[in-house]
């Protein structure tokens, strides 16, 4: 029997890099996208027993993603898993305060290439009639923080947009889930989030134990793994060491 096939964008740190590694060891089959090159060639080298394609380029470069999809090799083309993993958060300052280009950018990524991506690869697993596809979207999607403003609305639209495929699908068996993990290290999020500032990323996590990649990596395992008859619509996640947050009143 022929390998299936997974498409994993963000393939090259955290969540996407430890899914593929769970993955493969499942018998899947790659393809990988990512900005950086060097990353996804050392994680195929890895994977060395995987077949693996690489897709190396920026997810918002549209064009150049609607030539690497068509330009897919025919071994890679049919994809069984769409893993819309790519994601981020920019910023954790007030609304009024915060750098308009990191909104956008945080639209352009987490909303608008996700959809993308979704729409070029939807037809054919229609005419299949077959396939998961799971979108990571975050407990920020939920539950409303301080300094979460677009980030976590961005979460709220991967959330509904889940929900709403499930339904435009609904007599096929095309699966659908929003995988929302909470607190979680071992990832590049709150680095990036404060922008390359390692001492504020560090303190996210001191004196606690949140999930880490691999935690995920089980549950998109387990995800795809259930009998066809299953759709997982959303799977939130946290650590023992987080809960949801209480409503704030302010007194003057
Ligand atoms: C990120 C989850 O808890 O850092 O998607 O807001 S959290």
């Amino acid at each position: 029997m022929s390998s299936p096939t997974a498409f994993i964008t963000g393939a090259s740190s955290g969540i996407g890099r430890a899914c593929a590694a769970k993955l493969a060891e499942n018998r899947y089959q790659l393809v990988l996208l990512a900005r950086r090159e060097e990353k996804l060639a050392e994680l195929a080298a890895e994977l060395s027993k995987t077949p693996v394609h690489i897709i190396a380029q920026d997810i918002n470069d549209r064009p150049a993603l609607d030539s690497a999809i068509a330009a897919l090799p025919a071994q890679f083309s049919n994809i069984d898993v769409l893993l819309n993993n790519a994601g981020l958060a920019l910023g954790l300052e007030p609304a009024d305060q915060t750098d308009w280009d990191d909104w956008q950018t945080m639209i352009e990524t987490n909303c608008t290439s996700l959809a993308f991506l979704t729409r070029k690869l939807l037809p054919a697993m229609r005419a299949r009639n077959s396939g998961h596809i799971i979108n990571m979207g975050s407990t920020a999607g939920t539950y409303a923080y301080p300094g979460v403003n677009v980030y976590g609305a961005s979460k709220a639209f991967v959330e509904h947009f889940s929900l709403a495929l499930r339904s435009d699908l609904l007599g096929t068996n095309i699966h659908v889930c929003n995988l929302e993990p909470g607190l979680i290290a071992g990832t590049e999020f709150s680095n990036t989030r404060f922008h390359g500032d390692d001492e504020k990323a560090a303190l996210v996590y001191q004196n606690c134990e949140p999930l880490l990649p691999e935690d995920i990596a089980e549950a998109v395992h387990w995800v795809v793994s259930q009998p066809a008859r299953m759709n997982i619509n959303r799977m939130e996640i946290m650590p023992v060491c987080q809960a949801p947050a209480g409503l704030a009143v302010h007194k003057a």
